[in-house]
């Protein structure tokens, strides 16, 4: 179940429209989509770097993942999400080994990505993510 690459790097962020104007400076690139997520609680908007995406990520909900983590921790980096070819083997994969799974089976994520996470208190603090496309 090796991951082939980082499929993308999630931000926690108050602000849609300011953060996308500044990450469109940086990266010298368009957002290429916008998409709320209903059943994760975010709208989300995506740049494309190589094969990698930098999805920035705010809450619809005060009450969700995100709206949770900007509360307690403010804006910045949220999760690490791998491509894997086979997310169900993946996420049993990695329940065998021991690892506590927040999804054991995988829950409809943006760009019609099957996505599953690890939970944090297991992964030495870095919420990770896989994504794949079933
Ligand atoms: N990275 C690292 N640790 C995190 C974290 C994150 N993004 N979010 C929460 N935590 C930590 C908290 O700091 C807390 O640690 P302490 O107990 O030491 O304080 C612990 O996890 C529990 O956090 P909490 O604030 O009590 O929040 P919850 O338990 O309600 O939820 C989590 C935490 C990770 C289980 C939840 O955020 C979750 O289910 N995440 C997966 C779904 C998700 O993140 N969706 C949004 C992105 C969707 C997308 O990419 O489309």
């Amino acid at each position: 179940m090796k991951p082939t690459h980082i499929e993308h790097i999630g931000i926690a962020v108050k602000n849609l429209d300011d953060s996308i104007k500044f990450w469109e400076n940086i990266l010298g690139t368009k957002c290429y989509a916008i998409e709320e997520v209903p059943d994760q609680k975010v709208k989300t908007a995506f740049f494309l770097i190589g094969q990698t995406k930098i999805e920035l990520l705010e809450s619809t909900d005060v009450d969700g993942a995100v709206g949770k983590f900007i509360e307690k921790r403010g804006e910045g980096i949220h999760h690490i999400a791998f491509a894997v070819d086979d997310i169900d083997g993946a996420l049993n994969e990695v329940q065998q080994s021991g690892i506590q799974l927040i999804d054991k089976t995988p829950r409809k994520g943006a760009e019609g990505l099957h996505i599953g996470f690890l939970h944090p208190k297991s992964t030495f603090g870095v919420l990770t993510e896989f994504c794949g496309k079933k």
